[in-house]
């Protein structure tokens, strides 16, 4: 059973790569468009947030992911929808904007704000950043 009170969980990845940070720049919907963020998607009904992640990694890159840990917190979008994000490494694939995505960019730390992230992946991202220097 769903209710009003439900929140919708959306899973992102921090994927690391070779010492760097995958941002993706979404192309829809119109209010987002142009706006960098950690690919990912909604929590399916009776989907676990892990399984929901490798199946968005997989329909909008492209690529087979392995889930590692999540980054502690969870942070709000639009009402009645949560961030939730995890730190991913690819096992198979090179990522390509194949949905919802018009640009990628691996980035170096050093790099994390050379482009314009979702306000609302902001802390994430800060947090993953923080991961990926102590690698
Ligand atoms: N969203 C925000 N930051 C993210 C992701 C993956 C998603 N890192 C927002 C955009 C949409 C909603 O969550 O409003 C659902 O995402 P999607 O299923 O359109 O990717
Ligand atoms: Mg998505």
């Amino acid at each position: 059973m769903t209710g009003v009170t439900d929140r919708v969980v959306v899973v992102g990845a921090a994927v690391f790569h070779e010492g760097r940070l995958l941002a993706a720049r979404r192309s829809a919907p119109p209010e987002l468009a142009g706006g960098w963020e950690l690919p990912g998607g909604k929590v399916e009904p009776g989907e676990s947030p892990e399984r929901a992640l490798v199946r968005e990694l997989r329909e909008e890159l492209g690529v087979e992911a392995d889930v590692r840990e999540r980054i502690p917190g969870e942070w709000p979008l639009k009402p009645g929808y949560v961030l939730q994000v995890w730190t991913v490494r690819l096992l198979s694939g090179t990522p390509r904007p194949l949905q919802d995505h018009d640009a990628l960019r691996w980035l170096l730390p050093h790099e994390a704000d050379t482009v314009d992230w979702l306000v609302q992946d902001r802390p994430a991202v800060a947090e993953a950043i923080r991961r990926l220097s102590a690698l």
